[in-house]
C-alpha cells in the first residue's frame, strides 16, 4: 500500500465513523434489510470458524484468521442500523432493544470486544487460544439473542 492509499484509506474510515450512519437510511425498513445482512455475513464467518473449532472442517490458519478479520469489521456495522422508529416490518428485534437500550448496546460492546479478542488469538495461529475466544464471542452473540431476539 502506498502512502497515498493508506492515508486515502485512513480518511474514509474516518469518515466513516463520524458520519450520522442512521440517517443514511431512506426507509426504516432499509435499516432492517441492513442489520440483518450485516449479521446474517457475519454469522456465515463465524460459523465458518466454528467449523473449524469443532473440527467439522481441517483447521486452515489462514483462513480462519481471515474469517475472523471479516467477523471484526462486520460486527462495527449492524449496530448503528437501530435506530428509534426501525422496530418495524420482518425485523426479530425485540421492543426491548430500545426500551432497554443502555443494556442493549452494553451487549454490543461486549460482542465487538470478543471478537476483537477472538481476532488477535485468530492471528496466534494457535487453536488453544482461539478456541476458547470463539466460545467467548458465541457466549455475546446467545445473550444477545436471549434477552433481545425473538
Ligand atoms: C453462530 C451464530 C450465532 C451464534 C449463536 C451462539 O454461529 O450464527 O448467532 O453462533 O448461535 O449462541
Amino acid at each position: 500500500m502506498t502512502t497515498r492509499s493508506f492515508l486515502a484509506a485512513v480518511l474514509a474510515t474516518g469518515l466513516l465513523a463520524s458520519l450520522p450512519v442512521a440517517a443514511q437510511f431512506q426507509k426504516p425498513g432499509d435499516a432492517v434489510k441492513y442489520r440483518q445482512s450485516a449479521f446474517s455475513v457475519m454469522g456465515t464467518h463465524f460459523g465458518r470458524i466454528g467449523a473449524m473449532v469443532q473440527n467439522r472442517v481441517p483447521f486452515d490458519a489462514a483462513a480462519l484468521a481471515a474469517n475472523a478479520e471479516i467477523v471484526a469489521t462486520l460486527s462495527t456495522l449492524p449496530f448503528a442500523a437501530f435506530g428509534e422508529g426501525t422496530d418495524v416490518g420482518d425485523t426479530k428485534a425485540l421492543p426491548t432493544v430500545w426500551s432497554q437500550r443502555a443494556k442493549f448496546d452494553a451487549g454490543a460492546t461486549r460482542m465487538q470486544q470478543a471478537v476483537v479478542e477472538l481476532n488477535s488469538a485468530a492471528k496466534t495461529g494457535d487453536m488453544a487460544k482461539i478456541r476458547p475466544a470463539f466460545g467467548a464471542v458465541g457466549a455475546t452473540c446467545k445473550g444477545c439473542h436471549d434477552d433481545f431476539r425473538d
